[in-house]
């Protein structure tokens, strides 16, 4: 599976982030959060950044003055892709909780959000796909428009200033079935009332998925009128050469044969 991995500059520590690093990297080095996306193209509609509260992330040293944030399992494989300094070894600074690195400030490329989007809990972030890290586009991502709706609805009960989840959601990708807001709209068709919906949820996937890639016109950005089976290599070639975001490849997951 080949992503593109965006990197999501740290602008504020929340402060049990900003503890738990205290003294382990040097003075003045770049921090960022590292979610793997299969959506380059819509990265103009961020909203927010994803990490599952319950997991354990590592800061990962790439060079002198620039680090990530994103699993160990996510790390070894960077380290045989010629990500970081050296070849097939990782170097580990700090390890930190998910729900620590919660509201933290992260600069997110591309999206029309440009003061910066929160880091937000979603239970559902799987520790072996990815990164760990999750960026949220709430416009095209059912998952994504599920998960902030919740977190808006209870916010004090996930330990998060409201407004943080209630960033605007702006129209990134036109289609002719489901709009330009793909994805508040299949949630609301298929009658997706939480994220704990995740069969109603993997079906939205799908089809947001197909009409997004198939009949999807891009709004907005330097692509803006072209399809997105068009654009999308074009918005990833752009975010690379920026030094925005790097290919990140997973390696093939084992499927366990049931014949023996
Ligand atoms: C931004 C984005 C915008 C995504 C969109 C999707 C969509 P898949 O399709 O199941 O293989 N993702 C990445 N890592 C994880 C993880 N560890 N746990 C949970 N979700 C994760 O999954 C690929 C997508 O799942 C990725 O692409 C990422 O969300 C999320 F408009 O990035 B995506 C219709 C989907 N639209």
């Amino acid at each position: 599976q080949e992503y593109t991995a965006l990197k999501l500059k740290v602008l504020e520590w929340a402060p049990k982030a900003a503890e738990a690093i205290k003294g382990k990297i040097p003075e003045g080095a770049n921090v960022f959060l590292v979610p793997a996306t299969l959506r380059p193209e819509t990265m103009y509609g961020q909203t927010c950044c994803f990490v599952g509260p319950k997991l354990t992330y590592g800061l990962f040293k790439v060079d002198e003055n620039n680090y990530f944030v994103i699993t160990e399992r996510a790390a070894r494989n960077m380290a045989y892709q010629g990500i970081f300094a050296k070849e097939g070894s990782i170097e580990k600074a700090a390890d930190i909780v998910g729900s620590d690195i919660v509201g933290t400030l992260v600069n997110a490329p591309l999206s029309l959000h440009k003061e910066g989007v929160r880091v937000l809990p979603m239970d559902t972030v799987l520790p072996t796909k990815g990164t760990g890290v999750v960026t949220s586009v709430p416009s095209d991502s059912p998952d994504d428009f599920a998960t902030v709706t919740e977190l808006a609805k209870k916010a004090d009960y996930y330990g998060i200033q409201k407004e943080w989840a209630e960033l605007e959601i702006f129209p990134i990708i036109e289609t002719p079935s489901y709009g330009d807001l793909c994805a508040p709209f299949l949630v609301k068709k298929l009658k997706i009332a939480s994220p704990k919906d995740t069969k109603q949820l993997e079906e939205a996937k799908e089809l947001a998925y197909k009409e997004g890639f198939y009949q999807g016109i891009l709004k907005v950005g330097d692509f803006k009128g072209e399809k997105v089976e068009i654009a999308k290599p074009k918005v990833r070639s752009q975010l690379i050469e920026a030094g925005e975001a790097f290919a990140y490849s997973e390696p093939e997951r084992k499927v366990v044969s049931r014949s023996g």
